[in-house]
């Protein structure tokens, strides 16, 4: 009788050598294999008699079912083997600082605006307001004659629109007749925002404006402001100024000197100037104050009762403040920017003296 036990043994000793995948399958193909020699010997059933084949064929099957399972173990374990292998090879240092790739990385960074901006919207978000958008291209009626400015009134002048080509062209307006425009202000969103909510309400609304302008240290034809409106029961102009305060107390982080002043705006009643003391020169005189020491940057006001009614709201149940922030000028202010066509030109190495991601 053929001794299994010696053949288990033999395969053992021959599978425990090999660390290959290749050399095992060929050990399991020696063994239990077409040909191999447990395949032979359940061949060779056949021709036991009855006696033999019942106390032997059990026992060369679970051998073959044996060596399978053990060629099987082995080859899992030559697997995890050359992963961790593989792991360990791959591993990436993470703290890693000093090698050429990340030297030469370059990484962006945000625009001085954007970075004031965001700050400004976390602000104002922090206290409840809503951050809204508008516009660029407006008609008459949004950027003008809601706001208290009817055709042919002098105050069009304070604002030198770039209309769209000729506007008595009958092409040249929109569906509902109005002439269109680039907005000159972001003050078109209080129109727009007024008919679409219900007091009371709170936004902040920053944007790009234009105007037909002469360019110089703090003029830009393209510019921004932010926008805030406020409208409820009983505000009154000790909460503007207290915004007002909040706003720049927060962006510069210290007391800046400032004057308030009369304004006119005709969207407000009262209206006011607040002028920052000029950072730039500290107020002794340069280009960007233009020689006064002072900076033009925050008009405000009293929302005036005609454009409450024309944005739909009650002006003997309601009142509320609005403001119009120069936000080119403020960043100019907190950064120490000598010139608004800086903040235009794309020039890389202005831009990448602010924060990087
Ligand atoms: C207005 O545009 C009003 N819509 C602001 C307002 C809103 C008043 C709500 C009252 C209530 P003004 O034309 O002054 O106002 O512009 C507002 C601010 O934008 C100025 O104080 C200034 O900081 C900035 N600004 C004006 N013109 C320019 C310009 N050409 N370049 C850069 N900044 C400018």
């Amino acid at each position: 009788m053929v001794d299994l036990e010696k053949i288990k043994q033999e395969f053992l000793a021959k599978l425990h050598a090999l660390n290959k995948e290749a050399d095992i399958l060929n050990l399991k193909s020696e063994y239990v294999g077409k040909t191999g020699v447990v395949s032979e010997l359940l061949k060779s059933l056949k021709d036991m008699n009855p006696e033999e084949r019942k106390a032997f064929g059990p026992k060369a099957n679970e051998l073959k079912d044996y060596i399978q399972d053990q060629a099987s173990i082995q080859l899992s374990k030559i697997e995890v083997e050359e992963i961790n292998k593989k792991l360990a090879e791959d591993r990436i240092d993470t703290t890693l600082t000093d090698n050429i790739q990340v030297k030469t990385l370059k990484s962006g960074g945000f625009h001085p605006r954007t970075l004031i901006q965001q700050e400004i919207e976390d602000i104002f978000l922090s206290m409840g307001f809503d951050v809204l958008d508008g516009p660029h291209i407006e008609d008459e009626f949004h950027n003008f004659e809601a706001l208290n400015i009817p055709a042919d009134h002098p105050a069009r002048d304070m604002q030198d629109t770039f209309w769209f080509h000729d506007p008595h062209k009958p092409e040249d307006k929109d569906s509902s007749g109005k002439k269109r425009l680039l907005r000159t202000h972001t003050s078109n969103i209080q129109a727009r925002a007024m008919l679409t909510r219900k007091p009371p309400f709170r936004f902040i609304a920053p944007g790009v404006v234009f105007r037909s302008e002469r360019t110089d240290a703090s003029h830009e034809m393209v510019f921004t402001q932010l926008e805030g409106m406020m409208v409820g029961k009983d505000i009154s102009v000790a909460n503007l100024i207290y915004f007002m305060r909040t706003i720049l107390k927060e962006i510069f982080k210290k007391d800046v000197e400032v004057r308030l002043r009369p304004g006119f705006f005709p969207f407000v009643e009262p209206g006011f100037e607040l002028d920052i003391r000029c950072l730039i020169c500290s107020g002794t005189g340069c280009s960007v104050c233009k020689q006064i020491g002072w900076v033009e940057l925050l008009p405000c006001g009293m929302v005036h009762p005609n454009v409450l009614r024309a944005g739909g709201i009650d002006p003997d149940e309601y009142n509320g403040f609005a403001f119009g922030l120069g936000l080119d000028r403020l960043v100019m202010m907190r950064y120490g920017i000598d010139d608004i066509r800086h903040l235009q030109s794309g020039d890389l190495r202005f831009n990448s003296q602010f924060k990087l991601f």
